[in-house]
């Protein structure tokens, strides 16, 4: 009999929906749809995840461990023993640990699963054992030290309150049509309502044409058009004087900056004409409760975080943050008490040792002393929730890296993936509803346990056994090996004063937004002074922050077109695939067809290719052949490739991300997926 039971989608998207799944049996969910116990995700889920079936049930699940019977990368493997995989792993963790230190063994995971227990549970191992520690750059660092630059920590307005309350909402630099879509449901609200819908973004994408106004700039710099606007608000007397001296660090000193920073001056920066900057400054001024949702997705080049610390400046400038309905959110990591000393294992935390950065794996495992920061080589890594042979930048590095013969990899997975392919020992892994764990929210502001639902498949096991057997077998010590996740999970609760995870599940999530006031600084910003800050708090940050402009500014750092690479790519997510996820479900590889380039019509011409033709894009770093689209609403400079396509669906057989740069953004590190100069060749 098929009964509906509550659980919370765990991939890597702020939305973190709650999810009412139909359960067929012990093994077999049928249809999952979004539940109306959430007032964000109300009902609304994407549709890749509505069709979860396809995946947790796809015929290409792990269902055993295996070990690697063929050449690196070869993809041929026999199958063996939960235990003597495991013996084989820590026998491959303490050889590499005794010829070159324990730095050479670098545990490498990302958010594949978002949840706390099963997700980071990893860092424990990696802290007590004394392994080569995580610089996360990835996804976050950048937008994180942007807005945490001025802020003071990651918290903001609700999308909730703007859908009911703002009269201009902006959608800064993402495109939530593809990648959360309940920012557009509540979005749409608004303008059902009346409210006006600016989009920010460098193409045409579904979000933006949605708009009422699309603002398509070149990509990386909206730190110039963040810049102008600021400087119409003052010359026409649309900043709040009174809430800057109130509560911003240096008023004066910005107002004195920006008085060069003039429409003209962005238009020549940014593309957009300087009359679109100043009639978008209008609308943005001529309202006070005017709210901006800014994504992650405008973070993505060198100086992403100069620019996204830009625009956190504008609803200070207006004194939006005032008013219901007026403000920004980015994430709201900060509103969650939840005290990680137990799954992260913070009590072993030891700062001596060597951190790398996870999105310079390329340059790491090929032996660049720097990246390594003048450290011995990883020579054994174990790969938990991420797909690095697909979706890290400078895959010609990253690639010959994962081949070394020298290097011992295990890939624990669902799916034999890319990086799968290249390891010497397989482990099969639970999804979402075969084990428990629990989840805070960026876009909005529950947190939500989720248990168990169906048997996981064959042998497939949760991170949480791996992590604890594999601690076991290497003598690490530390209580959170010892516990089941759920006992981990109730006395991480407890020491966060938080609700147990029965009163959790019960209560359909315990909701952490603070009042009005707070969640408006009307009290302070979150920095030691209480001030929005305009002088960035760059330091804070380490690295080079030093070289950061002092006030918003456009920051010049970016890979900028030249004679020999004249366009100017922006790698964006696809709708119906997660990162590298979903790309081996046949409906959502059905809909994104093949990897694609959005091209302007007139440059098409010029390039002498029409819709379907192939072309080749590259530069120093590689070559990809793509199909051509021709797309109007992106300035012709300007490429698209949507999409962290496998690799094998490229003629060359590597993804777009051969083209992507492993450089570190400002101030320290952040991977530029969208920061690329690239020539564009018809192919033969
Ligand atoms: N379907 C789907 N959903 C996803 C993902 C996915 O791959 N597919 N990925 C998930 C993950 S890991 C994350 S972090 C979130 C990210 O989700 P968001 O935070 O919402 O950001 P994105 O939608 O990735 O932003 C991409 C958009 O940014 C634009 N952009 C790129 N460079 C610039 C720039 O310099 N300026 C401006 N203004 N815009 C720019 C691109 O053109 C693109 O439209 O989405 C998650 N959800
Ligand atoms: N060109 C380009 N490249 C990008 C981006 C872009 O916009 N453009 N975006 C970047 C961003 S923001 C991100 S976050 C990264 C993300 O890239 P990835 O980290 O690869 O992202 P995911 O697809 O979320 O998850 C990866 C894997 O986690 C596995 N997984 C899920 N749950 C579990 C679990 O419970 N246990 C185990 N063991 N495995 C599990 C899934 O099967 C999946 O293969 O990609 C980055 N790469
Ligand atoms: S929108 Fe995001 S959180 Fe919601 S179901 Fe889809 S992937 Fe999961
Ligand atoms: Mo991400």
């Amino acid at each position: 009999m098929t009964t509906l039971a509550p659980s919370v989608c765990p991939h890597d998207c702020t939305s973190v929906c709650a999810l009412d799944v139909e359960v067929k049996d012990a093994r077999t969910i049928g249809r999952v749809r979004g539940s109306t116990r959430n007032a964000y995700t109300a009902g609304v889920i994407c549709e890749k995840v509505a069709r979860y079936a396809e995946r947790v049930h796809h015929p290409g699940r792990l269902t055993q461990p295996l070990l690697r019977d063929g050449p690196k990368g070869s993809g041929r493997f026999k199958p063996i023993a939960w235990n003597e995989a495991l013996d084989r792993v820590a026998a491959a963790f303490t050889d590499a640990a005794a010829r070159h230190g324990s730095e050479a063994v670098w545990p490498y995971f990302y958010a594949g699963t978002m949840g706390l227990v099963q997700r980071d549970g990893i860092q424990r191992l990696r802290h007590v054992m004394k392994y080569s520690r995580w610089h996360s750059t990835i996804c976050v660092a950048l937008s994180d030290s942007g807005w945490i630059a001025g802020v003071g920590s990651k918290r903001g307005v609700s999308m909730l309150e703007a859908a009911e309350h703002s009269d201009l909402i902006v959608i800064w630099g993402g495109n939530p049509v593809n990648t959360q879509v309940n920012v557009m449901t509540h979005a749409m609200a608004a303008r059902k309502r009346g409210a006006t819908l600016v989009v920010v973004d460098p193409y045409r994408t579904g979000t933006a044409e949605k708009a009422d106004l699309h603002l398509a700039l070149k990509p990386g710099t909206d730190g110039a058009l963040a810049c102008a606007v600021m400087h119409v608000l003052f010359a026409e007397g649309l900043a709040d004087r009174e809430y800057l001296q109130r509560y911003s660090d240096a008023p004066a000193a910005l107002e004195a900056h920006l008085a060069t920073r003039t429409p003209q001056w962005a238009s020549a920066i940014t593309g957009l004409p300087a009359q679109v900057i100043i009639d978008f400054a209008r609308l943005y001024g001529g309202t006070k409760k005017s709210y901006i949702r800014a994504h992650h997705g405008f973070s993505r080049s060198r100086n992403g975080a100069a620019n996204m610390h830009a625009v956190t400046c504008l609803p200070t400038v207006t004194g939006a943050w005032r008013h219901r309905g007026g403000g920004a959110l980015y994430g709201n990591a900060a509103l969650y008490p939840v005290d990680k000393t137990l799954i992260e294992g913070l009590d072993a935390l030891d700062t001596s040792i060597r951190e790398l950065d996870q999105s310079r794996l390329g340059p790491i495992l090929t032996g660049d002393a720097g990246a390594l920061k003048g450290g011995p080589p990883v020579t054994a890594m174990l790969v938990q929730n991420t797909n690095p042979a697909m979706v890290c930048p400078d895959l010609n590095l990253v690639h010959r890296g994962l081949a070394r013969e020298d290097l011992f990899l295990c890939v624990h997975e669902q799916f034999m993936t890319e990086t799968a392919a290249f390891a010497d020992v397989v482990l099969p892994a639970t999804t979402f509803l075969e084990h428990d764990d629990f989840y805070t929210a960026a876009g909005h502001s529950v947190f939500q346990a989720s248990l168990k639902l169906i048997e996981a498949p064959g042998a497939a096991r949760e991170n949480h056994h791996v992590i604890c057997e594999l601690a076991r077998r290497l003598g690490a010590e530390h209580r959170g090996f010892t516990l089941s996740a759920r006992e981990i999970m109730d006395e991480t609760l407890r020491a966060s004063g938080m609700w147990d995870v029965a009163t959790n599940v019960a209560r359909g999530g315990q909701d952490m937004a603070l009042p009005f006031e707070k969640m408006h600084f009307h009290d302070g910003f979150d920095t030691a002074d209480g001030k929005f800050h305009f002088r960035g708090d760059w330091q804070r940050f380490g690295g080079r922050w030093q070289e950061m402009p002092v006030l918003p500014d456009h920051f010049d750092v970016i890979d900028n077109a030249t004679p020999a690479t004249p366009y100017r790519l922006v790698a964006a997510p696809a709708r119906t695939f997660l990162n590298s996820t979903f790309t081996e479900t046949p409906s959502s590889l059905k809909r994104e067809v093949r990897p694609t380039v959005l091209i302007h019509p007139d440059e098409c011409a010029a390039l002498g290719v029409g819709d379907g033709d192939r072309v080749r894009l590259g530069n120093a770093r590689g070559c990809v052949i793509v199909h051509v689209r021709p797309a109007p609403g992106q300035q012709r400079d300007v490429v698209v490739v949507e999409g962290i396509w496998p690799n094998k669906h490229f003629e060359n057989g590597l993804g777009i991300n051969a083209l992507t740069s492993a450089d570190p953004g400002w101030p320290n590190g952040g991977a530029a997926f969208h920061d690329t100069a690239v020539w564009v060749k018809r192919a033969d």
